[in-house]
């Protein structure tokens, strides 16, 4: 039912953006109250547990409702002003460059920022403090896939056509995504494409509610999808699949590309693997057969150190067989946090400037310099990534200012991080709640959430949204944008910073122009009237670009360029000591670090806690039942966690979702090797061994 008395928001987790409205209630346990709308396409009213209960983390029980600073006596974060909390932090931050250098001063942001704070975060690292150290959890995320598209399509946009295109293909690929729990109204399009007569395959090591609606399920050894993908790519050459005139027309490399593949024979392949030749041959067949085909993928793939190159064969598979760059085909990445897109877009990566510009590309520095009204040559250079600038914590970086994230839950090698980090001189933290890195901080500040602010959003489509304020914040609390506003004050910069974000986007809007992702023909106004804007946008007039690559992919020569790649294996392969392979991952019910639902009692009962799943003849091997302990041991440390004993896993892999802090946390386990490209780490593939705890 919709409401003229509530407004029009989005949910504030992951990438969808369900539309949903809110009309305010005045009650503490949950200010205010969701009301379906259905006049937003990607979600149709329809909203997840998570959207639905997400107005209770609102709620001042369970949420910071004033600013903390640790008290130099007793040790514990007490109540300050917030003149004395931005007071302390300016000073953190003032002395620790005055003694260290700009680049002792670290900052670290989030995907999940709107874009007016993604970009004023990434301004006030470059600007304000003069440091090439900040990064973000995008890194985490889906950094291999946006390597990957960089390299073959000339341009990064997670998915170059809307949702709405993927019910009418004839053929959906879905790698490494379990998106009925983890973006639980997109099944939809999935169903719709099967009741049209498309087909679905599923590729994951689990049987998981995603596989279950698949016509064909591939179940590969996590870290083994590089030879998969190969492997396919292989039978299409051997069957005379190959799209022979797609690829001499609007393709590169073809050649060197085809060479790497036919070492890839399909019986090596199911060794690798562990799919057998006949599935191979019938993916290929579904895949080749249906006439249009996208094949999408998420972090089962990409959260490898070959992320990228993984990737890569994927986008090679789509583009020997011609589905790319037409009508209902292509390669997608399905982006995971809120503003995951826009998020990577604005400057708080490393190497990056605003509109998915390179910090290291002159022009760009002039450019952006020229908006910013800086000299171009006082702009640092690339920094470094997210696990890299975790490790050097306490290092040369000596001071680190946080907003978005919780990387003592998130982090790979998380105990390492969780030490890094108690080891800083000072660090500063902006959330909503006293996440369990806030914990560990010096200032916490205690800012805004969704619903008491507005600001755009760019979901895994590329559009543009804007998320609207329903209701007023509590006293206490202020907005990130207030926040680094009140900072660049303090630290000498009244101007450039303003807390208003309109006023942010218009100056976004200018930094973004001529660059890959162009928003200045976007404006509040036209977000409003059109439910969305699909980037790129570059004059007022434009209508938005919800499909890229029709006419030409976005490379100098408007040919997409296949990549040689070959497979290897994960950067640590199970052995005598360490005999199972660990993957990690979510369940519909927590989200990521678990800071905001992990405070939902709704949501608490349905996901009360982490677990270990196992598969049968495994769980009897070791010897545990259904709900016993299990200690998990890898070469970074141990956890340890219920037993969940199901036949829908292979039997020699464990999943543990990563939700959940404590001796139960996941990524105590995790391996941080890195993929050269994207600097993702290994998050879906590390060695270990189980024992009865
Ligand atoms: N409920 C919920 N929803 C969320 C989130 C959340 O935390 N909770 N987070 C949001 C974010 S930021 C993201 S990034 C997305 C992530 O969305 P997904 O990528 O769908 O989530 P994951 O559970 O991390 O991984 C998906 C699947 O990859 C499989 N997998 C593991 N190893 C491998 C492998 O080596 N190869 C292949 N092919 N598959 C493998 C796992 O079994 C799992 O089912 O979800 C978004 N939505
Ligand atoms: N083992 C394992 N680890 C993983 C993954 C995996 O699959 N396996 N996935 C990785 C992925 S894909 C991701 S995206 C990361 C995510 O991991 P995190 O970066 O930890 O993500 P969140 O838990 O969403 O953390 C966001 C924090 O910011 C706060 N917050 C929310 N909104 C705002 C805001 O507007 N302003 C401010 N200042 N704070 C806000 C929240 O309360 C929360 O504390 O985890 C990664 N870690
Ligand atoms: S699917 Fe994602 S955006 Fe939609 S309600 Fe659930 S968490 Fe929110
Ligand atoms: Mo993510």
């Amino acid at each position: 039912m919709s409401d003229a008395t509530a407004v029009p928001t989005h949910c504030p987790y992951c990438a969808l953006q369900c539309g949903m409205s809110l009309r305010p209630t005045g009650a503490p346990e949950a200010p205010a109250e969701v009301v379906e709308r259905a006049d937003f396409p990607v979600n149709r009213g329809a909203l997840c547990g998570k959207g639905r209960t997400a107005p209770s983390v609102l709620s001042s029980r369970v949420r910071l409702t004033g600013p903390l600073v640790r008290s130099p006596d007793t040790g514990a974060l007490v109540p300050a002003s917030w003149e004395e909390a931005l007071a302390a932090v300016a000073d953190g931050l003032r002395r620790t460059r005055a003694d260290h250098g700009p680049d002792a001063v670290g900052v670290f942001g989030g995907g999940g920022l709107t874009n007016e704070k993604a970009y004023s975060l990434g301004k006030f690292a470059r600007v304000v403090l003069g440091t090439s150290q900040i990064d973000y959890n995008g890194r985490f995320c889906m950094s291999s896939a946006a390597a990957a598209h960089q390299r073959a399509f000339g341009l990064d946009r997670g998915l170059p056509f809307p949702l709405e295109d993927v019910p009418r293909t004839g053929c959906v690929i879905l790698v490494g995504s379990n998106l009925a729990e983890t973006m639980p109204p997109a099944l939809r399009y999935l169903t719709e494409l099967k009741e049209n007569g498309g087909k679905l395959i599923v590729v994951d090591p689990r049987r998981t509610r995603t596989a279950e609606q698949a016509d064909l399920h591939l179940a590969p050894r996590p870290g083994t999808d590089l030879a998969l993908a190969l492997g396919l790519l292989h039978l299409v050459v051997a069957e005379g699949r190959v799209d022979e005139e797609f690829v001499r027309e609007r393709t590169t490399g073809w050649e060197e590309a085809r060479a790497g593949v036919m070492s890839h024979w399909p019986e090596q392949v199911e060794r690798i693997t562990g799919v057998s030749v006949p599935s191979l041959r019938e993916a290929v067949a579904l895949f080749c057969d249906a006439g249009s085909g996208m094949v999408l993928t998420a972090r089962g793939p990409e959260q490898q150190s070959k992320g990228t190159d993984t990737v890569g064969a994927w986008i090679n598979l789509c583009l020997a067989t011609g589905r790319a760059g037409r009508p209902l085909s292509g390669y997608g990445c399905l982006t995971g946090q809120g503003n995951g897109q826009g998020g990577r877009e604005h400057g708080q990566k490393a190497d990056q400037l605003p509109g998915y510009r390179k910090l290291d590309d002159p022009a760009a520095r002039a450019h952006v310099a020229g908006v910013w009204g800086v000299d171009p040559e006082s702009l640092p250079g690339p920094g470094r990534s997210a696990y890299e600038l975790l490790d050097a914590l306490g290092g040369d970086v000596k001071a680190l200012l946080l907003m978005g994230s919780n990387p003592v839950v998130s982090a790979p090698r998380a105990a390492h991080v969780e030490g890094r980090l108690r080891s800083l001189d000072f660090l500063a933290v902006a959330d909503v709640v006293l996440s369990e890195t806030a914990a560990l901080a010096d200032v916490v500040l205690p800012v805004t959430q969704w619903a008491e602010e507005t600001g755009t959003m760019t979901n895994l489509e590329g559009r543009v949204l804007l998320r609207r304020r329903a209701l007023d914040p509590p006293a206490g609390v202020r907005s990130d944008l207030e926040v680094l506003h009140g900072l660049a004050g303090l630290l000498g910069h009244g101007k450039g910073f303003p807390a208003d974000p309109e006023e942010v986007f218009e100056e976004l809007r200018r930094a973004s122009a001529g660059g890959p992702a162009d928003y200045s023909g976007i404006d509040y106004r036209r977000v409003e009237e059109e439910g969305g804007v699909f980037w790129p946008c570059p004059e007022p007039g434009h209508p938005g670009t919800p499909r890229l690559f029709l006419e030409r992919f976005a490379t100098a020569d408007g040919r997409a360029r296949f990549v040689p790649v070959t497979h290897r294996a994960a950067a640590e392969e199970t052995d005598a000591e360490y005999p199972v392979v660990l993957t990690t991952g979510r369940v519909v019910s927590q989200y990521q670090s678990g800071a905001q639902t992990r405070r939902v009692d709704e949501l608490n009962a349905a996901a009360p806690g982490p677990f270990v799943e196992l598969h049968p003849r495994l769980a009897e091997r070791i010897g545990v039942a259904e709900g016993e302990r299990i200690t998990v041991v890898s070469r970074r440390g141990r956890a340890v966690a219920p037993a969940r004993i199901t036949a829908s896993i292979r039997p020699d892999t464990v999943f543990m979702p990563f939700h959940w802090a404590g001796e139960g946390r996941a990524n105590t386990l995790v391996n941080p090797a890195l993929d050269p490209v994207s600097r993702m780490p290994e998050f879906k593939v590390c060695a270990v061994r189980l024992e009865r705890a």
